[in-house]
């Protein structure tokens, strides 16, 4: 190790712009939309592909690439003392249906361009490096998301989460096997699940407009707000959309409608802080003349105070207690995750890389949950962000600077090289 050749500055310098172009512009094929956009829901073809492909990369990185039972694909740098824990990095590769090119594939593609720019520096790590792409870190066809992650970290069972379907009725458990089925063909080893990890360093397109409204082209991530998903079913009566008057109807949309409002009004604060949204609506029978028997409907509810979270659960739980135009309700709580806040220690080593290289990087909390909010239950976590365009995501015209995307890396390259060292 030449400390010179190895210092944040000549890592930096490491880091290859156009490669890392190329690589956004690769990966943005696998599964590409035709409004620009990717489609790669959790371990679809797409999503195996984008996998695969990430696994070609190991070997001019001379890394071994190697994948566990949740599917989690793994690319390990071996270090000076092979005792240690690795330093690990990533995000995932899965995206939302019409999702944009840079949430989570940024973080992996970031990830591997750090590695490489501490191999082509002749840094020497002394623990084991490790870059990581988690399975179904979006929770689009299988609900809830982070499920790689979390059963990573035990916090949900591998059991129960093969067990989940989606809209299909396809199980994840169907669905991994046919993707692990993929990876031994490709003769990719497998590992056991939680591993130990000594850090792990999560970059993202923060997906909010804080940073690009401050001008800032990397910020340092203080922590997660938490998250908790419901689904709602109003249960009427079908019947005749001609012959029956309103006042015998129990019109399910009619009652969908009235408690999705009273549930919105509930949420509303007037500092703005809580994130209220319904993103599925599903009307059954679903016939133009027959009134609707059956509506279900999603809720994304988020806070960055897990005691308002709760208070707000308790008062949708009131809410739908009552019938609405006549019609029963049920609210059933499908998934909650609690806020983290990231460690002062590992952070303050991210700010020293950051001096050392000139940038400064303005602290912020994650409005959007990422795969880090359970490995900051497993090891000392840390995120980076950086910006993207008019903070828009789970868009197709999701963009992020190249200027930032590198920057955001080579940070993330000196943060690495001082954990590992
Ligand atoms: O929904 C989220 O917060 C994440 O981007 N999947
Ligand atoms: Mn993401
Ligand atoms: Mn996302
Ligand atoms: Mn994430």
């Amino acid at each position: 190790n030449d400390p010179a050749a190895c210092d944040s500055p000549a890592i930096a310098a490491a880091v290859n712009p156009q490669r890392l172009a190329n690589d956004l512009a690769t990966l943005a094929m696998i599964g590409a939309r035709e409004d620009g956009g990717v489609a790669r829901l959790a371990l679809d073809d797409n999503d195996t592909r984008a996998r695969l492909w990430l696994v070609e990369q190991a070997s001019e990185l001379g890394a071994q690439a190697s994948v566990d039972a949740m599917g989690n694909v793994f690319l390990d740098l071996p270090g000076s003392d092979p005792e240690l824990a690795p330093v690990v990095t990533g995000s995932h590769l899965d995206s939302q249906p019409a999702g944009g090119k840079y949430d989570g594939a940024l973080g992996v593609l970031a990830g591997l361009e750090a590695l490489r720019a501490l191999k082509a520096a002749g840094f020497t790590p002394r623990h084991p490096l490790s870059l990581v792409s988690w399975t179904n870190e979006e929770g689009a066809r299988f609900s809830p998301g982070t499920s790689g992650s979390a059963v990573f970290c035990h916090v949900r069972s591998l059991e129960e989460t093969r067990l989940i379907q989606d809209s299909e009725g396809v199980t994840m458990g169907h669905a991994l096997d046919t993707c692990l089925a993929e990876m031994d063909a490709a003769n990719v080893p497998r590992r056991s699940l939680a591993t130990p990890m000594y850090a792990f360093i999560e970059l993202h397109i923060e997906q909010g407009p804080i940073l690009e409204r401050e001008g800032a082209s990397v910020g340092v991530v203080e922590g997660i707000q938490g998250v908790s998903w419901f689904e709602v079913t109003v249960t009427g009566t079908a019947n005749h959309a001609g012959t029956t008057p309103r006042a015998h109807r129990r019109d399910a949309f009619e009652g969908a409608c009235a408690v999705a409002t009273a549930l919105r009004e509930a949420a509303r604060d007037s500092e703005d802080r809580v994130r209220f949204t319904i993103g599925k609506f599903d009307v059954s029978p679903g016939s133009v003349n027959t009134i609707p028997d059956r509506v279900t409907f999603s809720i994304d509810l988020r806070h960055p105070e897990a005691a308002t979270l709760k208070a707000l659960e308790a008062t949708f739980n009131d809410i739908t207690q009552h019938t609405w135009a006549g019609c029963r309700v049920t609210l059933a709580a499908l998934s909650r995750i609690e806020p983290v806040a990231f460690p002062d220690a590992l952070t303050a080593q991210i700010d020293a890389a950051a001096g050392e290289l000139g940038i400064t990087a303005p602290r912020l909390v994650s409005g959007a949950f990422h795969d880090a909010i359970h490995l900051a239950n497993h090891c000392p976590t840390a995120m980076l962000f950086v910006p993207c365009h008019h903070g828009l995501s789970h868009h197709p015209d999701e963009h992020t600077e190249l200027d930032d995307a590198v920057v955001g890396t080579q940070l993330l390259a000196a943060s690495l090289a001082r954990l590992s060292r």
